[in-house]
């Protein structure tokens, strides 16, 4: 097949699935990204990156992105010969998607993989919410990732069509772990108002009351003034790392002990999947689809939103009891291998373009 796939380029979640979505499907498949950048997973590789390019003009305050994507994906398409445009996101790239199709008089299928933050929050406000409803309506094939997320999204946009759970999924060839004397506790995330940071400090705050831990902030976003204001507050400077966005999670994450993932909505939770690939014990709210990822209490721990003190708790028993924390964590890497690989996740996706191709 010869497949465009289109995502947000930054560190996000949907990016990081779809770079590696791409990476799989390469080693059968033509795979060409049309992004405004290259994503960082891509980096390396040598999967055909076709720029987007946004003119700014004097008179645009709002230069239109939409539109550049959607010619771009028109001159791909037909330079490439391209069968099928996967879109990650359905702000705005399915909508780019469908005016690429209608310019194209239907002559290429459309895939729209729902992420979360793109129907559950900004496909949700007046300014976007008929388009979006439109633009998922008019994909030849809609995927979510998780069950969670396809049910509130159907029940929200009041949308009929069928829609596939594809999961997110990891290499676990990329993850591993490694001895080490610190009791580490690390968040990562894009640091945004849905990630709850406030939870994340004083969730540790608790912690390292009773236990000599460290605290590991990976990632970057604008709730990071607040984290800095917290953990002065809570006077554990000397015990909390800021290692803003960086490529390499994969060595921080093999001498992580306990992974908090307390967001307030998730509809998958990439990095918490990221965490038990390299046998992390994760902490998680019970939310969206992270009752899909974790079973509680075997391969991690779901507590109530907000409920920051049980979360201590738990991470304070699993920095304890070395032996807990290592058989979770093992069942979360078992967990990981049996369900959440590109084995058993890329064949979905290759049935799922097979059977949109062979739709009338
Ligand atoms: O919230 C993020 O971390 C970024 C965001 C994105 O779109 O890049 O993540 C969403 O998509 C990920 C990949 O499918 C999911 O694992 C995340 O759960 C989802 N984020 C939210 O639902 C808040």
């Amino acid at each position: 097949m010869r497949i465009g796939i289109t995502c947000y380029p930054t560190f996000g979640g949907s990016g990081v699935l779809a770079s590696e979505l791409g990476r799989q499907l390469s080693k059968k498949h033509s795979v060409h990204f049309i992004c405004y950048a290259q994503p960082f997973r891509l980096e390396g590789t040598d999967i055909p990156f076709h720029k987007v390019d946004v003119l700014a003009y004097p008179l645009f305050k709002f230069p239109p992105y939409t539109l550049a994507l959607a010619s771009k994906m028109l001159e791909v398409v037909q330079e490439e010969d391209l069968d099928i445009l996967h879109v990650h996101y359905a702000v705005p790239h399915s909508t780019s998607a469908y005016l690429a199709k209608k310019l194209l008089k239907d002559s290429i299928k459309v895939v729209t993989t729902l992420h979360g933050t793109d129907v559950q929050l900004v496909g949700l406000d007046p300014s976007y919410y008929s388009i979006t409803k439109f633009s998922i309506e008019q994909a030849d094939g809609v995927s979510a990732v998780s069950e969670s997320l396809k049910n509130s999204t159907m029940q929200k946009f009041n949308i009929e069509k069928h829609m596939r759970v594809i999961y997110n999924f990891v290499d676990p060839n990329r993850y591993w772990t490694e001895d080490h004397e610190k009791k580490i506790v690390t968040h990562m995330s894009n640091f945004r108002e849905v990630k709850r940071i406030p939870d994340v400090i004083d969730t540790f705050c608790k912690i390292s009351a009773l236990i000599p831990a460290e605290l590991y902030l990976v990632g970057d976003g604008p709730e990071i003034p607040l984290a800095e204001e917290m953990v002065k507050k809570c006077k554990i400077q000397d015990r909390t790392t800021f290692f803003g966005n960086i490529r390499s999670i994969e060595e921080i994450l093999a001498r992580t002990d306990v992974f908090l993932l307390p967001s307030g909505q998730e509809s998958f939770g990439l990095a918490a999947l990221e965490a038990m690939a390299s046998s992390a014990a994760v902490i998680a709210t019970n939310v969206g689809g992270l009752p899909e990822v974790i079973d509680h209490e075997e391969t991690g721990f779901l507590c109530a939103l907000g409920d920051t003190q049980t979360m201590a708790e738990y991470a304070v028993e699993l920095l304890r009891d070395e032996s807990y924390r290592k058989e979770i964590g093992r069942k979360a890497r078992k967990k990981v291998e049996e369900r959440f690989t590109p084995g058993v996740i890329v064949p979905q996706y290759e049935a799922f373009y097979e059977s949109v191709l062979t739709e009338s």
